[in-house]
């Protein structure tokens, strides 16, 4: 196992707020069902489920900020989402986080930057999650967890462990994104984020792709944290997700970015997220996220 770290905490977060949309919140349970536990047990892995973050059912989704859906109870819960990763980091853990829609990546990676101060992200997406309240048209937090992370978004959400614990922009990769908004295209030039692209992945192929993603997520860091959002795979592949996007990364395409970045040794955390097993057919998406687990865990082939 290339991983050093071989014992897992895996954190479930029932979250669908930052989506807006019934469903994601039961992403943990499908998963679960999908024996996550037992296919890192089977790759030497000793796994302790700690269960699930509470989210409080909450009604005021359109509070005083209306381009900031449910900002209360998302700050709240991932403030507390922030703290156990923390905690079992400094544990000796390493914590695998299933949710739940991309809104917990801000308590997850807040909670891992307290750790791990030059961290690099890879940000496996159909989408690049890098609105603010300025710049979104659906208000939905989950397509803002990046832009929080790199100091840039509502005070209650870039405030939660600490303003200044955020990633440095150098050592973000996006992988896979096919649906960008204007406000978002602006702020990635001005951020200089590297982001590949189905374009980039069709003209140089995953193999290029992932070589150079590689290079910057290590290059002067002492981690790596996956970010995986099921809707970077191609809908025929993962139809269960909230805001599916057609000309996704196949099957293998996915599977050969896990393997590779499970071949650096650096992974230190990681997340799972947007799995709707309401919009699901026969939990096909929640059975390809832990396939992808297997392949960044170490699983191989042969
Ligand atoms: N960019 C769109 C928005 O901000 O509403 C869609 C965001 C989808 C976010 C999903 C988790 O990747
Ligand atoms: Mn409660
Ligand atoms: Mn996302
Ligand atoms: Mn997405």
């Amino acid at each position: 196992l290339a991983t050093k770290n071989s014992n897992i905490s895996l954190i479930g977060v029932p979250m669908q707020f930052g989506a807006d949309r019934a469903g994601v919140e039961m992403g943990p349970t499908a998963i679960r069902s999908s024996n996550i536990q037992t296919r890192l047990e089977a790759l030497g892995y000793r796994v302790n489920d700690l269960g699930d973050i509470h989210v409080n059912r909450v009604q005021d989704g359109y509070g005083p900020v209306a381009k900031l859906k449910y900002l209360a109870e998302i700050a709240r819960v991932n403030e507390e989402l922030a703290q156990v990763v923390s905690q079992e980091m400094g544990n000796g853990q390493l914590p695998l986080v299933i949710g739940g829609d991309h809104s917990i990546a801000i308590g997850t990676i807040k909670g891992v930057l307290q750790h791990k101060s030059r961290l690099g992200v890879i940000w496996f997406d159909a989408h690049t999650d890098v609105n603010t309240a300025e710049t979104t048209g659906s208000g939905n937090i989950h397509g803002m967890s990046l832009a929080v992370l790199l100091g840039y978004g509502h005070p209650s959400l870039v405030s939660i462990a600490g303003e200044h614990t955020r990633v440095n922009p150098r050592n973000v990769v996006i992988i896979g994104a096919r649906s960008v908004d204007p406000g978002e295209r602006i702020f990635l030039k001005e951020q200089g984020i590297r982001v590949f692209t189905m374009y980039d992945i069709d003209k140089y192929g995953m193999k290029a792709v992932m070589e150079e993603a590689m290079e910057r997520v290590t290059a002067g860091t002492d981690g790596v944290h996956l970010s995986l959002d099921l809707d970077g795979m191609d809908p025929m592949e993962a139809p269960g997700v909230g805001t599916p996007v057609r000309g996704g990364m196949s099957y293998r395409e996915s599977h050969f970015a896990m393997e590779m970045l499970h071949e650096s040794g650096m992974l230190v955390s990681a997340e799972v997220v947007e799995v709707n097993p309401i919009l699901d057919q026969n939990n096909m998406t929640a059975k390809a996220a832990v396939e992808l687990v297997g392949s960044v865990f170490g699983e191989r082939i042969l």
